[in-house]
């Protein structure tokens, strides 16, 4: 039986700029630099939506283990590991494998959620506490701030803790990852911690 498979659509020209603009800012932040980063936080945070709007390469979805999916995204040297918290506690040591030789930790967080920061916290300080994350600069990205009455940056920082957070690098930074907003900066600083 045949089929007819849909072409992938060629990229347009606006959309091909926007890819080497990304690109660029993204070499520039990282070069060449080997590194693991691994971001994470409740689902429905952003999380998807920053990797696909950071434009640096086809995100690759699987499910290794039982029950969660891990997204990765390789590019050049840089490796993101993407993965929902908050879900099952036997769940849990199953990550702790992708903890290993984390170099930097984003931790997205919905600011709009009031909800769910208690929860967005309570998983957070778990994963900062591990010994496997001691190391780990934490950038986390206040996501939603499009949204009206969404938690401010600062807000979201003292719900995590982060003032309390000793011996660290930090930065929180306000992100709306629908529009792309703050996701660069982030890296940036992200970026420049690791240096
Ligand atoms: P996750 O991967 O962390 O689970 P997603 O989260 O990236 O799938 O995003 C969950 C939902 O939040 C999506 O909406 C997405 O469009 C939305 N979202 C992500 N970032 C922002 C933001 O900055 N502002 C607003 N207003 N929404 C955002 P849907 O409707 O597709 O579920
Ligand atoms: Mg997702």
């Amino acid at each position: 039986m045949r089929h007819n498979l849909p072409r992938a659509p060629s990229p347009s020209r606006a959309m091909g700029a926007a890819l080497s603009q990304a690109r660029t800012l993204f070499d520039k932040y990282f070069g060449n630099v080997d590194m693991r980063v691994v971001m994470l936080g409740l689902d429905a945070a952003g999380k998807t939506t920053i990797l696909y709007k950071l434009h640096i390469g086809e995100v690759l979805s699987t499910v290794p283990t039982l029950g969660f999916n891990v997204e990765k995204v390789q590019y050049k040297n840089v490796q993101f590991t993407v993965w929902d918290v908050g879900g099952q506690e036997k769940l849990r040591p199953l990550w702790r494998h992708y903890f290993q030789k984390t170099d930097g930790l984003i931790y997205v967080v919905d600011s709009f959620d009031s909800e769910r920061m208690a929860r967005a916290a309570q998983e957070f300080n778990a994963i900062v506490n591990d010994p496997l994350m001691q190391n780990a600069a934490v950038l986390v990205f206040a996501n939603k701030q499009d949204m009206a009455n969404a938690l401010t940056p600062a807000q979201v920082a003292e719900h995590l803790g982060l003032l309390k957070m000793r011996n660290r690098k930090w930065h929180c930074q306000s992100a709306v990852a629908i529009k792309g907003e703050g996701l660069y900066e982030g890296l940036d600083w992200l970026s420049n911690a690791l240096k």
